[in-house]
C-alpha cells in the first residue's frame, strides 16, 4: 500500500467526480474530475521534461485553480512541492532556487526573463510559466500532454513538500514535509473541524503558506468538500460571498477587516457553520466582537510550518478567547523550561511539539534540525505559553526574534542584514510594534554613521527592492546608538516600548 498523500487524497474524492471541487469569482467551475485530469497532465508534463520523483519544483504563480492543481500534480508524481511567496524580490528568489535546487522553476509570466537568468545561474533546467487565466508555458505543455499519469508510490517519510521560513540566522531554511506530516495533519483537521461533502470552503488565504494551501485545502479535499476560490482577501468580496460559504478560514487582520463595516453581520453569516483564526494572534477584543456581532465564536487554533496545526480550541465546548486550546488528537504538547524538564499548571516556559505532523527536518541542515529538537525527540516551537488548569493552552511571548504581520513571518535578522548594506548606516535594530489592520507592524531603528547617512525613504526604497513588501519597514526612525544591556545585547523589548505608538496601536 503506498503512503502518497494524493492517494490518500483521491481515496477520499467525491464518487461523483462530477461535482465542483472549487469555484472562481467569475463562476467558471473546476470538477473533482477537471483537477485529477489537469495534474495527471501537468505531472507528465513535468516529468516528459525529466522531472523525477523526489526532485523539487518551485513556484512564483498568483493564485489560480491552475496554481492548486499544480501542486496536486506534484503530489501525484512525488515530486517536491516547493511554493514561494508572489512578494518575494528576485534576491529572495535566487537564494531559495539556490539553496533547493529544483529541477524546474514554475513562475509567472512576466517573471519569465528575472528567474531564467536566476534558474541558469543555478543550473536549474526547466522554467516553465503559468498565468493567473491559467495560460503559459506550463499550461500548453500540459495541454498536449495525456491525460494520464500514474499516482507515483511514495513511502510515508518521502518529501511531498517544502516550505522555507525564516529564522534567527536571517538565511530561509526549507522545511521538509513528508507525504505522512500532511497526511497526519490534515486528517486531524478535518475530523475535529467536522468537515463534510457538504461544507463549502470560501478561500481568500494565498496558497503559497501552510494556512492557505495545507490546512484549507487538505480539509476540502480529504472531505470531498467544494470551495469558492478568491485570488486574494477583499474585504467586499468576501462579504458578499459568505451567504453561499458553510466555513472560512484566516488570518487575524482578515477578522478585524470583515469588523470593519456594518455589512458584516448574522445576516451576512447565515449559512456559516465554522470560522477558524491562526498564524498570529486573534486579540481576545476582536474574538469578542466578531460573537458579538455574528453569534459565531472564532475557533482560534496554533501552527508552523513545521509542525502543521497543533492546537486548536474545540469544536464543541467553549472557544476561550486569547487561548489557542487543546493538542489536535496525534499531537502531544508540553511546556518546558531551558533544560526541556516538563513544566506544570500555569508555569511559563517553551512550546514543545511532538508527533507524526512534525516535519522530517530543516533542508541540508541537519545540525539546524538537532537543534530544535530536544534529547528526547520533542521540537522546540520558539513560542511561549502556558497550560492552565483546564488544560487550554495560551501563548504567552516568543523566546524568537520573529515579527508577524499580517499573518506573515518577518525575521528582524533578515531586514537588518539589508539596512546595514546601506552606505551610512552603521547598524539597524528591526522591531515589530501593534499595528491596528496588520497586529504588528515592522519599524526600523537606524544608527547613522554621520555625514551622507539615507534618510528614510532611502531605506524604505533600498528593502522595497531587496526583500518582500510585507517585510519592508513601515517606519524608520534614526538614533546615535541602539540600547544595549551589560552582554552587548540589543533591548529590543526598550525599543518595542519606546515605539510602540507609532501606528496608532
Ligand atoms: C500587504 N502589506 C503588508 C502585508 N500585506 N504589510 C505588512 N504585513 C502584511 N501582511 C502591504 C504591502 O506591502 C503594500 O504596501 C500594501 O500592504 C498593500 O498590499 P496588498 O497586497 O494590496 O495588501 P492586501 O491584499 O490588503 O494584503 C493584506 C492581507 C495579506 C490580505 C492581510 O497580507 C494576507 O493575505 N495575509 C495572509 C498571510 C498568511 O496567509 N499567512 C499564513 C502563514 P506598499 O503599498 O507599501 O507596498 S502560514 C503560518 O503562519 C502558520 C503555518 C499558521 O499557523 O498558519
Ligand atoms: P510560520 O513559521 O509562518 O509557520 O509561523 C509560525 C508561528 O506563528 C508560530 O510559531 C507562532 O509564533 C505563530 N502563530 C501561529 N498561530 C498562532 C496563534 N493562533 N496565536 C499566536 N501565534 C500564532
Amino acid at each position: 500500500m503506498t503512503d502518497s498523500l494524493y492517494a490518500l487524497l483521491e481515496s477520499r474524492f467525491p464518487a461523483d467526480r462530477s461535482k465542483p471541487l472549487l469555484e472562481t469569482e467569475d463562476g467558471t467551475t473546476v470538477t473533482y474530475a477537471d483537477a485529477e485530469a489537469l495534474a495527471a497532465r501537468m505531472a507528465r508534463a513535468l516529468s516528459d521534461r525529466g522531472v523525477t520523483k523526489g526532485d523539487r519544483v518551485a513556484v512564483q504563480v498568483d493564485k489560480s485553480p491552475e496554481a492548486l492543481i499544480l501542486y496536486l500534480a506534484c503530489l501525484r508524481a512525488g515530486f517536491v512541492f516547493l511554493p514561494m511567496n508572489t512578494a518575494y524580490r528576485p534576491d529572495e528568489v535566487d537564494y531559495l532556487v539556490g539553496n533547493a535546487e529544483p529541477a524546474a522553476v514554475v513562475c509567472r509570466p512576466d517573471d519569465e526573463a528575472t528567474v531564467r537568468d536566476i534558474a541558469a545561474k543555478h543550473g536549474s533546467p526547466h522554467v516553465l510559466t503559468l498565468g493567473t487565466d491559467g495560460s503559459g508555458s506550463l499550461a500548453d505543455a500540459a495541454a498536449t500532454a495525456p491525460a494520464a499519469f500514474p499516482v507515483v508510490d511514495c513511502a510515508a517519510d518521502d518529501l511531498a513538500a517544502m516550505l522555507y521560513t525564516s529564522g534567527t540566522t536571517g538565511k530561509p531554511k526549507g522545511a521538509m514535509l513528508t507525504h505522512r506530516n500532511l497526511a497526519a495533519n490534515g486528517l486531524d483537521l478535518v475530523d475535529s473541524w467536522r468537515f463534510t461533502a457538504d461544507d463549502v470552503l470560501l478561500h481568500a488565504l494565498p496558497i503559497f503558506h501552510a494556512h492557505g494551501l495545507f490546512v484549507a485545502c487538505h480539509c476540502v479535499l480529504l472531505a470531498g468538500a467544494s470551495m469558492i476560490w478568491l485570488p486574494g482577501f477583499t474585504r467586499e468580496q468576501v462579504v458578499s460571498l459568505l451567504p453561499r460559504a458553510t466555513t472560512f478560514m484566516g488570518v487575524p487582520t482578515f477578522y478585524t477587516r470583515l469588523l470593519g463595516g456594518t455589512d458584516f453581520n448574522r445576516a451576512a453569516c447565515a449559512s456559516m457553520r465554522l470560522f477558524t483564526a491562526g498564524s498570529a494572534p486573534l486579540l481576545a477584543e476582536t474574538h469578542e466582537a466578531f460573537q458579538a456581532r455574528t453569534g459565531h465564536a472564532i475557533l482560534e487554533r496554533y501552527g508552523m510550518t513545521e509542525t502543521g496545526m497543533l492546537t486548536g480550541n474545540p469544536y464543541d465546548g467553549e472557544r476561550r478567547p486569547g487561548s489557542v486550546g487543546f493538542p489536535f488528537p496525534q499531537v502531544e504538547v508540553r511546556i518546558a523550561d531551558e533544560q526541556d524538564r516538563p513544566l506544570g499548571t500555569d508555569e511559563i516556559g517553551g512550546i514543545q511539539v511532538r508527533g507524526p505532523n512534525i516535519m522530517k527536518g530543516y533542508w541540508k541542515l541537519p545540525e539546524k534540525t538537532a537543534e530544535e529538537f530536544t534529547a528526547d525527540g520533542w521540537f522546540r516551537t520558539g513560542d511561549v505559553g502556558r497550560i492552565d488548569d483546564r488544560d487550554y493552552l495560551f501563548i504567552v511571548g516568543r523566546a524568537k526574534d520573529l515579527v508577524i504581520s499580517g499573518g506573515y513571518n518577518v525575521y528582524p535578522k533578515e531586514v537588518e542584514s539589508v539596512i546595514d548594506d546601506l552606505p551610512g548606516v552603521v547598524e539597524s535594530a528591526v522591531i515589530g510594534v501593534p499595528h491596528p489592520d496588520f497586529g504588528e507592524g515592522v519599524v526600523a531603528v537606524v544608527v547613522p554613521a554621520g555625514d551622507g547617512a539615507p534618510d528614510e525613504a532611502v531605506v524604505i526604497a533600498h528593502c522595497k527592492d531587496h526583500l518582500a513588501n510585507y517585510k519592508t519597514p513601515k517606519r524608520v526612525f534614526f538614533v546615535p546608538e541602539l540600547p544595549r544591556n551589560t552582554m552587548g545585547k540589543v533591548q529590543k523589548a526598550q525599543l518595542r516600548e519606546e515605539h510602540a505608538g507609532v501606528f496608532g496601536g
